[in-house]
């Protein structure tokens, strides 16, 4: 029998190529040095830092899977899920910034749009010289985006769009706009469209006040009567399966990303209980807390060797939205457990942002519950196994 390394319980490590070894280790230097420095204040002053686009940007962070030719890094799935790994180690907001950039905003323009609207947003955005959003959730359609109200209708020289999308990360500092709309003149299928800031009738509001996620700025995207040319629509997909083509892959880094959030918690609760002394022992030498701690241990290595295989398949293209639904639910829950339970082992310290730990847990209540709640994506499960939907 081998050696076991308490940090990487099943040797992550040595199932990744050497490339996919260097990244992880160039994206967590860049999280320690950049990131990690400012996200307190960041956090408890809710700023906006645009600019951590253009280093993310400057370090290939940005559209990790968009071939190189139209900026991108041209690299897997599972390279892409290492590195939210690491940014989310530092604060989920963060890695919200990037998520939303690269699979919400690149990929469907790389994927859906035409070979002009490749060339025009795809290298600024990869930069981060262009910030993205992503608006499909709406006031009163979130985990139900077929029932949004948002209306596109053909002009002369090609549609004007009313509506409001709301939750939208990005928004209120964005460039570029992707956004689902219904089509009038696609027999009302939901189409994508690309917007760009500073057009008539577009106004993106900060939601202020949030609690979770604070580090990265959210806001609404209000649509009165925006006039966009033809070249505005994204060509080549109709229907919710465009939108749920950028929610897949979003949703696979998600569930890398989160581990990582855990994994910070875990390692600040472990070094606590072995700082912190209690009936003139350290707390780390108590059984309870030994329990909590192979708990959490468990727990991050099924989930990152799930994300392993399944970011495998996606880069041997047998990957199914079904098994990026059972990794999103399980390990942003068990995140969020994690969290808590790290919140509760730092006892008092426990509630300063000093200690980092419940500010972890405050981001993953939203994580938790944006790209498909933890309850909708069972829900997608049973029906998957049942062949009965369960949502009305
Ligand atoms: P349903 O009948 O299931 O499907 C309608 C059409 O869509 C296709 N489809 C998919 N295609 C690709 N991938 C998937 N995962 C797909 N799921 C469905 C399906 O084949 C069908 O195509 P067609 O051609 O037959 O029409 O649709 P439904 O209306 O019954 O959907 C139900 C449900 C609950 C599964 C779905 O609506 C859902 O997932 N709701 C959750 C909504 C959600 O995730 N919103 C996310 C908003 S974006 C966001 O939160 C960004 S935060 C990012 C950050 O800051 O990091
Ligand atoms: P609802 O759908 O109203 O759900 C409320 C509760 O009801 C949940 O517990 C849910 O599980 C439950 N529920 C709903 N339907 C059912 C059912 N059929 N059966 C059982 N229970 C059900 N959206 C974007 O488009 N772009 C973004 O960039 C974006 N960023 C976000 C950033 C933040 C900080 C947040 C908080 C949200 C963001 N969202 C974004 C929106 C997010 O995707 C939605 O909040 C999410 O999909 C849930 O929708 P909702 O808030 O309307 O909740």
């Amino acid at each position: 029998l081998g050696a076991f390394d308490w940090e990487d319980p099943f040797r992550l490590t040595d199932q990744l190529s050497e490339e996919e070894r260097m990244l992880v280790e160039g994206a967590r230097a860049f999280a320690a040095e950049k990131l990690a420095p400012r996200v307190t204040q960041a956090f408890l002053e809710e700023t906006v830092a645009p600019d951590i686009f253009a280093e993310m940007g400057g370090m290939g962070l940005l559209g990790v899977t968009v071939p190189e030719e139209y900026g991108g890094l041209g690299s897997s799935y599972v390279s892409y899920g290492l590195i939210a790994r690491e940014i989310e180690r530092v604060d989920s907001g963060y890695r919200s910034m990037m998520s939303v950039q690269s699979s919400l905003v690149m990929y469907p323009i790389y994927a859906y749009g035409s070979e002009e609207q490749r060339r025009k947003y795809l290298p600024k955005l990869a930069t981060g010289e262009w910030i993205g959003c992503f608006g499909l959730t709406e006031p009163d359609a979130g985990s139900d985006p077929a029932g949004m109200k948002t209306r596109a209708v053909k002009t002369e020289g090609g549609y004007r769009l009313n509506g409001s999308k709301m939750w939208i990360s990005n928004s209120p500092i964005a460039d570029v706009f992707v956004v689902w709309a219904k089509s009038e003149a696609h027999d009302g299928k939901i189409r994508g469209f690309v917007l760009e800031k500073g057009a008539k009738g577009l106004t993106a509001p900060k939601i202020e006040n949030k609690l979770s996620l604070r580090a990265s700025v959210t806001g609404e995207v209000v649509l009165d009567n925006v006039e966009v040319g033809e070249d505005a629509l994204l060509p080549h997909v109709q229907g919710l399966k465009g939108p749920f083509g950028c929610l897949n892959r979003a949703r696979y880094g998600i569930s890398w990303g989160v581990l990582g959030a855990a994994e910070a918690c875990w390692h600040a609760a472990r070094a606590y209980g072995l700082d912190r002394k209690q009936f003139d022992k350290p707390i780390a030498g108590t059984q309870l807390f030994q329990k909590k701690l192979a708990d959490m241990q468990t727990e991050i290595a099924f989930g990152l060797q799930g994300c392993l295989r399944v970011g495998r398949l996606m880069d041997e293209a047998r990957g199914a939205p079904e098994m990026i639904s059972i990794l999103k639910r399980n390990n942003c829950g068990k995140a969020l457990e994690i969290a808590r339970m790290a919140r509760d082992m730092h006892g008092g310290n426990g509630i300063s942002a000093e200690f980092q730990v419940i500010r972890h847990m405050m981001n993953l209540e939203t994580v938790n519950t944006y790209e498909g709640t933890h309850d909708v994506h069972a829900l997608i499960l049973g029906r998957a196994q049942t062949g009965l939907q369960a949502f009305f």
